[in-house]
């Protein structure tokens, strides 16, 4: 397990709306985990279109690409150890209403289709979604200044 893993998280346009942005970045700060990168952005059609691109099949499809293309979202990589797991875990169940108090949906959603952050759900699609969402060059490699505290 390595301490330089990364995953891809993105507040959606709902987070946003709902003044939820600090929140969540607080929540991955104080967990421990690094920030790697970051924007607001509004996504355009094609980029959602191939980031949910395993979806297109589903009949919800175009619903979902128009929310996330409706206002501006924002799109973070975060770094840490088993942080793909531990992001998953932080945010809660696809649907907040099966989704724990003390998750991200949990606490702040109760629609599927509002349900106010997005976080890779494996090594590989992390991968893929930070190499789409971001430019080699807007990736900050940087030393946590803490990081004997948060490591052993
Ligand atoms: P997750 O975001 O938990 O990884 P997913 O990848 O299966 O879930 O789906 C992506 C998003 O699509 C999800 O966050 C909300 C929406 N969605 C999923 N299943 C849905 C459904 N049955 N009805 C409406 N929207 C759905
Ligand atoms: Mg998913």
């Amino acid at each position: 397990m390595s301490n330089t893993e990364r995953t891809f998280i993105m507040i959606k346009p709902d987070g946003v709306a709902r003044g939820l942005i600090a929140e969540i970045i607080r929540r991955f700060e104080q967990r421990g985990f690094k920030l790697v990168a970051m924007k607001l952005m509004r996504a355009g059609e094609d980029l959602l279109q191939s980031h949910y691109g395993e979806l297109a099949d589903k009949p919800f499809f175009p619903k979902l690409v128009k929310f996330i293309g409706s206002g501006p979202v924002v799109p973070m990589v975060w770094e840490g150890k088993d942080v793909v797991k531990q992001g998953r875990a932080m945010l809660g169940q696809t649907n907040p209403l099966q989704s724990a108090p003390g998750t991200i949906r949990g606490d702040f959603g109760v629609d599927i289709g509002r349900n106010v952050v997005h976080g890779s759900d494996s090594l590989e699609t992390a991968e893929r979604e930070i190499a789409l969402w971001f430019d080699k060059s807007e990736l900050n490699d940087w030393d946590l200044p803490l990081k004997g505290a948060i490591y052993e």
